[in-house]
């Protein structure tokens, strides 16, 4: 590892309901994450969703990460604005198999990049299931450079990681080995 300063990195993981948010930082938390989820009020298709935040921390390469997933749901955005204050990057995820939400999506990369302009990666999650879009693919619906838009198992550590690592890259311009 190289003579990096060891600061606190503060990332957002976004997107919309059922992308992966939950079970991303699930998958990269070295503590139990601290969630919000309650019963959904509205038919969402899943049955719990988060309302507030979640929060979740891991220690890579010797860099605390602190790793805040928004509420899916628009009618919490106020909870984006907040979450996102003092972030040096964020993740956006989509959920691969669900192209119907890819407009919902969009909306939430534009809310935050037009009040939040961080580096970003968009994670495409649900890439262990048939049927399922290709990063590349999703890379043209955004019209984003295809390193930025990869593909991912959310219930994955490794494949977490790696997601995890490529918006750190963005983020400090410096190399990541991550768990290798
Ligand atoms: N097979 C598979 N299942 C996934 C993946 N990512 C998420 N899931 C499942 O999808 C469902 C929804 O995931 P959540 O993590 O709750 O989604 P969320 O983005 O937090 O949703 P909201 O909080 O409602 O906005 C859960 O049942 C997860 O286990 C994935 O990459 N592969
Ligand atoms: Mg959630």
């Amino acid at each position: 590892m190289s003579e990096r300063q060891v600061r606190p990195l503060k990332l957002v993981v976004a997107g919309p309901v059922g992308a992966g948010k939950t079970t991303f930082i699930g998958s990269l938390s070295e503590i139990p994450v601290v969630e919000t989820d309650e019963l959904a009020t509205e038919e969402i298709g899943k049955e719990r969703t988060t309302v507030a935040l979640d929060y979740g921390k891991l220690t890579l390469d010797g860099v605390p990460i602190h790793l805040f997933g928004t509420p899916g749901q628009a009618r919490f955005a106020f909870m984006w604005d907040v979450l996102v204050e003092g972030a040096l990057g964020f993740v956006l995820l989509v959920a691969g198999d669900r192209p119907q939400d890819f407009p919902q999506a969009r909306f939430v990369l534009e809310y935050l990049t037009s009040r939040h302009p961080v580096p970003f990666v968009v994670g495409v999650t649900k890439q262990d299931l048939p049927k399922v879009w290709a990063p590349e693919d999703v890379a043209l619906y955004f019209d984003l450079p295809p390193h930025q838009v990869v593909g991912m198992n959310a219930t994955s550590p490794t494949s977490a990681t790696l997601a995890l690592i490529r918006v750190l890259e963005l983020v400090t311009g410096e190399k990541w080995q991550g768990v290798w």
